[in-house]
Order: C-alpha cells, then sequence, then structure tokens
C-alpha cells in the first residue's frame, strides 16, 4: 500500500511542477496563450483527481455472518458494530480518517415524506379528506393522522417483521423516532456527528431502528492506517432483509464497487438466503469481482479435518453459482480479538486462550489470513496503479512533452533576427492554418460519431424497455398478473378490522411482492444492461479516438519539420489517446448518476387510489343493503368476495401504474443519464485531442512582431527559456521513469 501512496505523491507533485512550469512560460512572454492555459487546467484536474480517487470494497453476506466483525479486523479495533442485527438496515462506509468520526447522513423531509407516501398508500387515502395536501411529517396533525391510521391496524402487523409488513413497521418506526430526531436535526443540518470521544455513541442512533429509518447513510473515519488512504470499505448489512429496498440501496454501492467479499459463516455454511444474493450478484454481471472468506467459528469444528470438511461442502455449493471462486477461511473473531486482547474483557480472553489451543486450525486460520492480506494488497495496488498510469500519467505525459517542444520553439524564435523570425512564423502558420483545418475535421468527425452513438443508445434503451419484447416490462406484467394472493391470511383481519385496512394489508403484501421483483430480477438486469451500453460507448470512442492520435502526430511532423533546425526535443512515442478507464471521472465531472435502485419501486405514488377505494366502498354499500336479510356468515362471505375483486382492481390499478412509472424511468435513465454521458464522454476525448494539438500550437505572431519592435529583453528570455528548458527536460525523465515504475508493478 506504501509503494502506491509514494508513487501518487510523486505524480502529484510532477503535475504540479508542470503547473509551475507553464506559470513561468507564460510570465516570459507576457502573453496569454490558450494552449498554455488549457494545459495549466489538465494539471490542476490531474492534481485534483488523485486526491479524489476511492477505491471501493464491499462486504456482503448473509445476516449474522460476521461482516462487521471482518471489517473491524481491517482497522484492528471494535469500531462497527458487531452483532447489531437490525431492522433498518443500513450501509456502513468506512475509511481512514485524521481521527475518529463517525457522520450520520440524514434523509431529507422530501425523502422520509415520500417514503411515508408510499408505505401508507390505501392506507391514508380516506383520511386525507382530500383536501389535496401530500404527508408531511412535522405537522403534527399529519401524525395524528397516521396514529389513528396505523392504531386500529391488526396487531400483527406492527409486531411482526415478516415479508408482508415492512411498509408498516416502517411507518411505525417514522411516527416512533421524530421526536428524538427531530432533536438532532437543527434546521438545514442534514448530518449528525460523532466525533472522537463521542465516537462510540453513534451506535446509539445506528442500532435503534426508529432514528435508524431517518438514515441515509454512514460513514466512519478511523484513525489507524487500515487498508490506506483513499481506500473506502463498505459493510452492507441487510442482504438478506425481507424489505427490497434494503437490497436496492446494497445495489447502489455494488455497482460502484472494485472488489466484493461475500461473507460465509462456516456455522451455516451457504444458504438459500446466500444463493439467492448471489443468483442476483451475476444478474447485475459482477461476480467476477467477487471473492470468498468463510468466516470460520472455532467453537463449532472438533478439529481441523471437520473444519475442511465444511469448507469443501461450502465450496461445492459455491460452485454451482461461482465456478471461478477464489475463496480464504480465517476466523474474524479470533483475528480481532488477538488484535486487541489488552482491551478484551475477561470472558473473551478466556474465550482467546481456549481457541488458542486449537494449534491447528489457528495455524491455518493464520495462514490463509496472510494469503487474503496479500490478495487484497495486489487488487488494489494493480487496480490503483493502473489508474495512475491510465488516467493521470500518459496525459501529463502530453502536457509536459508539449511543454517542452514550446520552450524548444519559443528559444530558436528568439536566437533569430527579426527577418529570420518573420521567415520561420511565415512558414509555421502555413502549417498552422493545416493544422486548424485538422482540428475541425477531427471536431466534426468526432460529432458524427457521438450522433451515431447516442442514436443507438435510445434504441438500444427503447428495445430493452419494449413492454411487447420479452425482456424486463413483459416480466414485470407477468409477475403482477400471475400473482396470487393467499386470502385465508385475510379472513381474520375482515373481521376485526374491516374491508379498508383489509385491503390496505393484501396490498402491503403485494407490493412487497412486486417491490422483491424490482430488486431481485429487474435492477440487476437494468444495471447489467447500463454497464454494458456505457462499456460500449466507450469502447466506440475508443476506436474512433485510436487512429485520430496517430493521425495527429503525424500531422504534426512537417510542422516541426518546418522549422527545420529549431532545437524541438526528441520526441518519445506518446501514448494512445484513451479515455476507457476514465468512465468514473466522466461521471463525476458532468456529476452525473445513474438513478438509484430504489427508484423501480417508486411506482405507487402513480396508483389511483380513489378509483380502488371508491370501488370498495361501493361494494360495502351493496353488502350492507343487501345484509339486513342476510346472515352474519353470509356478510363474512360476501365481504371476502369484495376483497377478492377489490385485489382484482388493485393488480390491474398497480400494472398500470408501473408501466407508466417504468417509462418514466426509462426515460431519465436514456436523457439524464446515458445521453449525458455520452455527451461529457466525448467532450472528455476531444480535450485530449486538442491536449495533443497544442503541442506546437502556440501562436507566434506576437513574439514576432515583439522581436521585430525590439520590445524585448533577448537575453534575458533565453535564459529564462534555457533554464525552464532543463526543467523541462527533467520533468519528462521523472515521468518517463515513473511511468516505467507502474507498468513494472
Ligand atoms: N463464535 C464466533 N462468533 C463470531 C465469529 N465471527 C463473528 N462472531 C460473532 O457473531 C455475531 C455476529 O457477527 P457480526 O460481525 O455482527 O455479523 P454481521 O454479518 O455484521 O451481522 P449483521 O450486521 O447483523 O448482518 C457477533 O456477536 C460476533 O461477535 C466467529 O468466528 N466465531
Ligand atoms: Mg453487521
Amino acid at each position: 500500500m506504501l509503494a502506491y501512496e509514494k508513487l501518487k505523491q510523486q505524480l502529484a507533485r510532477i503535475s504540479d511542477d508542470t503547473a509551475r512550469l507553464i506559470e513561468d512560460a507564460g510570465k516570459i512572454t507576457e502573453l496569454t496563450d490558450e494552449g498554455l492555459s488549457r494545459w495549466k487546467s489538465t494539471c490542476q484536474t490531474i492534481s485534483d483527481q488523485i486526491s479524489e480517487e476511492t477505491m471501493r470494497l464491499a462486504v456482503v453476506g448473509a445476516i449474522k455472518s460476521g461482516k462487521s466483525t471482518f471489517v473491524n479486523t481491517l482497522f484492528g479495533g471494535d469500531y462497527l458494530k458487531r452483532g447489531a442485527g437490525v431492522v433498518t438496515s443500513i450501509v456502513t462506509r468506512v475509511r481512514n480518517g485524521s481521527r475518529l468520526r463517525a457522520t450520520l447522513y440524514l434523509k431529507s423531509w422530501a425523502e422520509v415524506n415520500r417514503e411515508i407516501d408510499q408505505a401508507s398508500v390505501l392506507l391514508l387515502a380516506h383520511h386525507r379528506s382530500g383536501d389535496g395536501h401530500s404527508f408531511d411529517i412535522r405537522r403534527e396533525a399529519d401524525r395524528r393522522i397516521l396514529n389513528g391510521a396505523m392504531d386500529d391496524l391488526a396487531a400483527d402487523q406492527l409486531i411482526s417483521n415478516d415479508t408482508r409488513s415492512t411498509g408498516s413497521v416502517m411507518l411505525a418506526s417514522y411516527l416512533k423516532g421524530y421526536d428524538r430526531v427531530q432533536q438532532f436535526v437543527e434546521v438545514g443540518h442534514a448530518t449528525v456527528v460523532f466525533e472522537n470521544d463521542r465516537f462510540p455513541l453513534h451506535r446509539d442512533f445506528v442500532g435503534d431502528d426508529a432514528m435508524a429509518v431517518y438514515l441515509k447513510d454512514v460513514l466512519l473515519e478511523i484513525n489507524t492506517p487500515g487498508l490506506g488512504e483513499g481506500v473506502e470499505i463498505a459493510d452492507c448489512q441487510g442482504s438478506d432483509s425481507p424489505n427490497p429496498l434494503h437490497l436496492a440501496m446494497i445495489q447502489d454501492y455494488l455497482m460502484m464497487a472494485h472488489l466484493t467479499v461475500y461473507v460465509i459463516s462456516s456455522r451455516t455454511g451457504l444458504r438459500q438466503a446466500d444463493i439467492r444474493f448471489l443468483s442476483m450478484i451475476r444478474k447485475m454481471g459482477i461476480l467476477d469481482t467477487v471473492v470468498f472468506v468463510v468466516n470460520c467459528d472455532f467453537s463449532e469444528h472438533e478439529s481441523l479435518h471437520d473444519l475442511d470438511e465444511g469448507i469443501r461442502k461450502a465450496e461445492a455449493d459455491l460452485a454451482l453459482i461461482c465456478p471461478d471462486h477464489q475463496t480464504f477461511t480465517f476466523s474474524a473473531l479470533f483475528l480481532l480479538m488477538s488484535q486487541m486482547e489488552a482491551d478484551l474483557s475477561q470472558r473473551d480472553r478466556d474465550r482467546l486462550f481456549h481457541w488458542r489451543r486449537e494449534t491447528a486450525m489457528v495455524d491455518f486460520a493464520n495462514t490463509e489470513r496472510i494469503r487474503f492480506d496479500q490478495f487484497l494488497e495486489r487488487k488494489i495496488s494493480r487496480e490503483r496503479n493502473s489508474l495512475l498510469l491510465k488516467n493521470h500519467l500518459e496525459r501529463l505525459e502530453i502536457v509536459a512533452g508539449g511543454i517542452g517542444n514550446w520552450i524548444g520553439f519559443n528559444r530558436d524564435l528568439i536566437d533569430r533576427d527579426a527577418g529570420g523570425a518573420r521567415e520561420l512564423a511565415d512558414r509555421v502558420s502555413d502549417q498552422q492554418r493545416r493544422l486548424d483545418r485538422l482540428k475541425l475535421t477531427v471536431k466534426n468527425t468526432l460529432d458524427g460519431a457521438v450522433n451515431q452513438v447516442k442514436r443507438d443508445l435510445k434504441s438500444a434503451i427503447d428495445r430493452f424497455f419494449d413492454v411487447h419484447g420479452d425482456g424486463v416490462l413483459a416480466g414485470v406484467v407477468h409477475f403482477v398478473r400471475n400473482y396470487q394472493v393467499e386470502m385465508q391470511r385475510y379472513d381474520q383481519s375482515l373481521m376485526s378490522v374491516g374491508f379498508a385496512k383489509s385491503l390496505y394489508m393484501v396490498f402491503q403484501e403485494f407490493k412487497q411482492a412486486v417491490d422483491a421483483h424490482m430488486a431481485e430480477t429487474v435492477n440487476p438486469q437494468v444495471i447489467r444492461f447500463v454497464r454494458l451500453q456505457e462499456k460500449n460507448l466507450m469502447d466506440y470512442l475508443g476506436e474512433i479516438a485510436g487512429p485520430f492520435g496517430a493521425m495527429i502526430d503525424e500531422a504534426l511532423a512537417p510542422y516541426a519539420n518546418a522549422m527545420d533546425d529549431a532545437k524541438i526535443p526528441q520526441q518519445r512515442a506518446s501514448s494512445p489517446i484513451n479515455i476507457g478507464s476514465d468512465l468514473e471521472t466522466i461521471r463525476k465531472m458532468a456529476g452525473l448518476a445513474l438513478p438509484k435502485a430504489a427508484a423501480t419501486m417508486r411506482y405507487s405514488t402513480q396508483i389511483k387510489t380513489e378509483a380502488v377505494m371508491r370501488f370498495g366502498f361501493y361494494k360495502i354499500v351493496n353488502i350492507v343493503k343487501k345484509a339486513i336479510k342476510k346472515s352474519a356468515d353470509k356478510v363474512h362471505q360476501e365481504q371476502f368476495l369484495a376483497l377478492a375483486s377489490g385485489i382484482k382492481r388493485i393488480k390491474r390499478e398497480t400494472e398500470r401504474s408501473i408501466l407508466f412509472h417504468l417509462k418514466d424511468y426509462k426515460e431519465n435513465i436514456k436523457f439524464q443519464y446515458m445521453l449525458k454521458l455520452a455527451d461529457t464522454a466525448a467532450a472528455s476525448l476531444h480535450l485530449r485531442m486538442l491536449e495533443r494539438f497544442q503541442h506546437h500550437g502556440a501562436d507566434l505572431s506576437t513574439l514576432v512582431q515583439m522581436i521585430s519592435e525590439q520590445g524585448l529583453d533577448k537575453e534575458k528570455v533565453s535564459t529564462a527559456l534555457d533554464l525552464m528548458g532543463d526543467a523541462s527536460r527533467s520533468l519528462q525523465d521523472k515521468i518517463g521513469r515513473l511511468k516505467e515504475d507502474l507498468q513494472l508493478i
């Protein structure tokens, strides 16, 4: 890890030195040169980007498999709450930092209200008496209404956290936590921070469902080295949570992660939940970034042989879903306890002592952990070095080469008398006109290509979301139409809470199932599709850029020749223009992010609840009218039938709103993401090409004029240019050496 930090610092220094050189160049001639200022801003961008670059590592796995314990071992202390097991699962990001700090990012009130709105479809509609305003938890009256609506819901709906009731559990948590969270949130503050001595207190917040439900994200900064600067580890709780929103949050992180560590407990081996989650990862198309850690519990195994068998069993199961998996086996808790032995309680110390006697298993696990650490270090440095090389160093090489040429050029010009300078300038300006034409051609070709690629992207996206095909949308429609509600489950609630509330409960169950389908089936396919389109886009732009790089270099040759005896330094073979590895930077530059995975589940706001409710009301009135002559049994039976047709109505209404919503979602992916990405990537490519043109691009006429008017202190400028020439050569040497170092690693 140290090697990387050193390389990074070297690169940053070279970039700063180059910027300084450019600044000096500007001062010498007192001219504003467009090329110079573009180079300078390139250096600035490189410096900024290097310091922002983050390598992301996701830690996932079933509940209680030891994820948090594992992450703690990476930082050598009990920072993340172990054994949390909260209902509200959030992704906790951990980085190293200068001090111990937990930053809790809260959802905005708009987000909170939107979630409540979505979870209370069919619950609040008839409470609102049509005054039109949407729910706002900050209004006391609204909280009272929601409380009232929740009060008479069947008790089991609120107590259990089974798949049917995550919506109502969430509503209850929001109501319960409001007063306490409100205290934390001063107006306009979106974060709550726990620093230094107060750091451990963040766990009370995170560990309490009623408060944690208000959280969007948690970032822990820890003042031990961990995996080094710029590496972020995310503890992803809730991969097997019944709440599809949790899965969506994890998907958002996985999509950006460079490596995913999947933790399996040796106690349980691979379970159904693991298989489901792994299938989802496979559908996302990122299975090749996953490695497995079998977290072995020494107490659960009689001997190394027994542990071995357990591992082999898990590996055999894994092979079915992930044939080329890489597995490491060690005990996270044992390691963590060893790391913090001095701070252990007597009980834990006894346990550690006891475990240490299992020497065979301990030796095996220790060796495995060393193997894992080596793997991780290699993986991280390989990934980051290639980014350093491709994203920054090759670009800097172009700039430094360009400034070298600029110096040589001006040096030569200064040495001439007025006539000679003018003659050179004339020759050069002929060439320059030719280069300008080429610049225009490059721009036009690029524009044409981008328009084509955008058309292709549009139609690919339309095809992917085509409801008539056999793609994701058809799948959703099929799912909705074929979903069977287990009517018997609502028999009891019809009697206890009545028709309307029962309808709400049915809808909860149904929505939960549809959302799970969105999270497990639709989202992974969308993510995979988008990633593929991104790759196609970058490949395509790369294909265009390739020949242009060579063409520009070729076109520059006669330009240099125009100066025949000019002191142009020996040109190194320049690297091909490449923006393929820049995708993340381009996204960041344009402020682009794919719509959150949870977006696919926001269809419920489109549901016209009135239609369903009015329909229910009509049925009920009919039942009541007729009930005068009927037995209670008969009434119950008819209510049951009403519920059944209510469900039919809900399904139809849901299908309609999903189609409507996903159309919107599709257009967002198209216009707010993919097409903007294409434009930004093309702009970035164009900039790279211009940087290359600038090798010789300076406009000489003003300088020539100054020479002929004798308005230039030739002696002084000459000396300055010579000094700069030396500095530039030494910079280029440094870049060359650093490039070799990086390629070697
Ligand atoms: N005996 C034993 N216990 C372990 C081991 N690893 C973790 N634990 C304990 O198992 C419990 C769960 O571990 P966590 O690290 O919190 O698991 P997790 O995957 O983060 O759990 P959730 O976040 O709730 O999904 C904690 O009490 C740990 O101390 C192990 O190797 N052996
Ligand atoms: Mg945990």
